[in-house]
């Protein structure tokens, strides 16, 4: 059993940590002394209802799924740490800024976005970044992917645009109409599509992938002043991706790949890392910037808003159990500490409603005493009592109402948030065509070699065959628009697949 990694020895290790037994019991406590028989009337049966300890287990096997995320449904999770390693305390009061050499615990999670929670993790997707910092100030989460753009702008179509990527209603199939009919609809998509389709669009497992906050945040010091950033993290193991037909093949022979990948590299201690570093922005800076910059379908260019080193993240610990540790942590947006706050951008500000909504709705209204989402590096005072699954000793006799005079929690006005004027009209604002294309043709001319443009208009063509004709005519004008070359290329590639498939379709036919 030498060479068997560590994630196929995990039982071994149990075992090796675990020597003897411990006598076996129901949820109760209660010793059990048979676990292979029911109790029943004679050896034949039938069950008597009196045999608790079997309804025990049987009841609650009933009741072992909990909903799964609607979407990031796969993923990976692991442990560490975050230290800062230069100072930001002039833009940022956060306490895991506060000097450089600080350490703050932290979670992550790594997932994909469309498949189940079964689905293979090299399918071609974004990848969730997401991180919780166990800060003094209470949890922040900074709930990131591996890509600085998304693929929309206003979050009104979010829940439409990700139908697309499920399954269709009656087949329950995978279904590229629906797929490229939306992206063709929005190409406000254009940009994440560009980058989803290119080599990054499947990365080798978790480890050598960049992570990223996507949204424009707003940083607050210590006096007060505010800053606009945005979060990068930059891969230490180096970026690597799969080839297109090595993702495929591992999704049918190795489905569990990243997952794998992750967990045997920390139990070697070959501890992944990735370093964080800001862009920052003054608001008279956005004020007068040429386009909105809480744009999510665009980056802030790196030539005029350089990166900042601000720290390193490394991943020490494997969960000690997947469900109480990754299934059940809840990540948020909104879960944030002072000194990071909002920006307008709308997106953010549809996330800050939504992800403590579908908590409440697949953990309940107590996600935040479930172990792993408990602000364990704080103390929790507050007015909140009872509701389902209240695990803890629910503040005990402390007053359940604010204010009193018994010495119940207190607000402090020095954690009072940055306050922000706005003026403007109360209304639906359209924002289909807020230039979707300028940094998708910087991106095709500037940043991809000759041989990266082929594979990504063969991954668009590849992709876009299966959808009908006039909806790959739109493929065809909407990457038109990217470049010319580009537009090209993808027809080109798309009436090279039609043919191949009406041959293959009349040899078929010849074979009947
Ligand atoms: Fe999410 N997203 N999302 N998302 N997202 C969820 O929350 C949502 C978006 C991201 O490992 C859900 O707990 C809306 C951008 C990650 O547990 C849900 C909008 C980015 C994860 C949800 C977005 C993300 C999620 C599903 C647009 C990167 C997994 C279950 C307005 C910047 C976190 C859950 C984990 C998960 C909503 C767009 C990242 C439904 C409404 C942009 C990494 O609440």
């Amino acid at each position: 059993m030498a060479n068997r990694s560590k994630a196929a020895n995990q039982l071994n290790d149990f075992k090796k940590a675990q020597t003897k037994p411990d006598v076996l019991t129901t949820g109760t406590g209660a010793p059990v002394g048979t676990k292979t028989a029911t109790m029943t009337v004679g050896p034949r049966g039938p069950v008597l209802m009196q045999d608790f300890v079997f309804t025990d287990e049987m009841a609650h096997f009933n009741r072992e799924r909990i909903p799964e995320r609607v979407v990031h449904a796969k993923g990976a999770g692991a442990f560490g740490y975050f230290e800062c390693t230069h100072d930001i305390t002039s833009y940022c009061k956060a306490k895991p800024f506060e000097y450089p050499g600080k350490k703050t615990p932290l979670a992550v999670r790594f997932s994909t976005v469309g498949g189940e929670s079964g689905s293979a993790d090299t399918a071609r997707d974004p990848r969730g970044f997401a991180v919780k910092f166990y800060s003094e100030d209470g949890n922040w989460d900074l709930v990131g992917n591996n890509t600085p753009i998304f693929f929309i702008r206003d979050p009104m179509l979010f829940p439409n645009f990700i139908h697309t990527q499920k399954r269709n209603p009656q087949t329950h199939l995978k279904d590229p109409d629906m797929f490229w009919d939306f992206i063709t609809l929005r190409p406000e998509t254009t940009h994440q599509v560009s980058f989803l389709f290119s080599d990054r669009g499947t990365p080798d497992g978790f480890r050598h992938m960049n992570g990223y906050g996507s949204h424009t945040f707003k940083m607050v010091n210590k006096d007060g002043k505010p800053i606009y950033c945005k979060f990068h993290w930059k891969t230490d193991q180096g970026i690597k991706n799969l080839p297109a037909d090595k993702a495929a093949e591992l999704a049918g022979c190795d489905p569990d790949y990243a997952m794998r990948d992750l967990y045997n590299a920390i139990s070697e201690g070959n501890y992944p890392s990735w370093s964080l570093y800001i862009q920052v922005m003054t608001f008279e800076e956005a004020d007068r910037f040429r386009f909105n910059p809480f744009d999510l379908t665009k980056i802030w260019p790196q030539g005029e808003y350089p990166l900042i080193p601000v720290g390193r993240m490394v991943l020490n610990r494997n969960p000690k159990n997947y469900f109480a540790e990754v299934e059940q942590i809840a990540f948020s947006p909104a879960h944030m500490i002072p000194g990071i706050e909002p920006s307008p951008d709308k997106m953010l500000q549809g996330r800050l409603f939504s992800y403590s909504d579908t908590h409440r709705h697949r953990l309940g209204s107590n996600y935040l005493q479930i172990p792993v989402n408990c602000p364990y590096n704080a103390k929790v005072k507050n007015y909140q009592r009872d509701g389902p699954q209240c695990v803890n000793d629910n503040q005990a006799g402390a007053p359940n109402y604010f204010p009193n005079s018994f010495s119940g929690p207190q607000d402090d006005a020095k954690y009072m948030e940055h306050t922000t004027t706005v003026s403007g009209d109360v209304a639906r604002y359209n924002t289909a065509d807020e230039d979707n294309f300028s940094q998708v043709t910087t991106y095709w001319r500037k940043v991809l070699n000759p041989e990266a443009r082929q594979r990504l208009c063969e991954n668009i063509a590849g992709h876009a065959k299966d959808a009908q004709e006039f909806i790959q005519n739109r493929v065809i004008n909407q990457w038109t628009q990217v470049d010319p070359e580009c537009g090209q290329t993808i027809q080109k590639l798309l009436l090279k697949y039609k043919a191949e498939e009406q041959k293959k379709q009349s040899g078929v036919t010849a074979n009947l």
